[in-house]
């Protein structure tokens, strides 16, 4: 019944640098998984930059700042309130300045309402575009595998308003929730790209609809 998808990463063309933009809402896990994909990306010799284009919670930016230093790639610093498009705008800049592979774009989950959060990811997407015409080359939207009907919702809404082209679902450690991917996509028309097993920066595996499914049916123990 998993409907057939793709999951491969999508990638600028070469000399281009691939930005991703992660949108979701507030606790979906969108830091710890930016995190994440820059420790995977570093690990395979890719040079990350990261944006801390969340400047609306005081916390956020940091936090994100925190994990570049962990992970060991570079971040634009960016200050609480600035505009997030601004963030977005520098990291693009800097990244085809400097030839990084990879931007990852941090956002807010929340605005004080829903079209403004709308309307300020619009933005962010206009000024990179100014940069690199093609980008975002991914937008990921991550959503929390526990929260099935809400996260489904979430996906709906996002989905085309953000121009989605991947999800990321988190949270799957733990016991028996791997189902909540089936649910979620058989109403979300967008193919799961990874998925985070834990809060450490290891945690992330990429999506395989059938070794995932094989997982699932594996009688207990093996
Ligand atoms: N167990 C578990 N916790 C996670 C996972 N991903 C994120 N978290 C936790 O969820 C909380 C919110 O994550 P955060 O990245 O700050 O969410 P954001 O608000 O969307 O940026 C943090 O406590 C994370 O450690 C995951 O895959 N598994
Ligand atoms: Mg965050």
């Amino acid at each position: 019944m998993f409907p057939p998808q793709e999951s491969a990463a999508r990638w600028a063309p070469a000399g281009t640098p691939t930005v991703i933009l992660v949108v979701g809402v507030n606790g979906s896990g969108k830091t710890t998984s930016i995190a994440k994909l820059a420790h995977r990306y570093k690990n395979e010799g890719k040079r990350v930059l990261l944006a801390p284009a969340d400047t609306f919670r005081a916390a956020a930016v940091q936090q994100l700042i925190t994990w570049a230093e962990r992970v060991g790639c570079e971040y634009v610093p960016a200050q609480q309130d600035q505009k997030p498009d601004s963030v977005a705008y520098q990291a693009v800049e800097k990244g085809l300045a400097k030839k990084f592979d990879v931007v990852i774009i941090d956002t807010a989950g929340r605005l004080d309402n829903k079209k403004n959060l709308m309307d300020e990811l619009e933005k962010i997407v206009r000024v990179m575009k100014k940069l690199i015409p093609s980008a975002p080359h991914e937008v990921l939207l991550v959503l929390d595998g526990n929260t099935g009907q809400t996260a489904v919702r979430q996906a709906k809404n996002f989905e085309h308003t953000a121009g989605v082209t991947g999800l990321i679902v988190t949270k799957l450690d733990g016991t028996a929730k791997g189902g909540a991917v089936i649910s979620m996509r058989a109403e979300v028309d967008t193919p799961v790209k990874w998925i985070g097993l834990g809060e450490k920066m290891t945690d992330l595996e990429a999506f395989d609809a059938e070794l995932f499914v094989d997982e699932i049916f594996k009688p207990e123990g093996e």
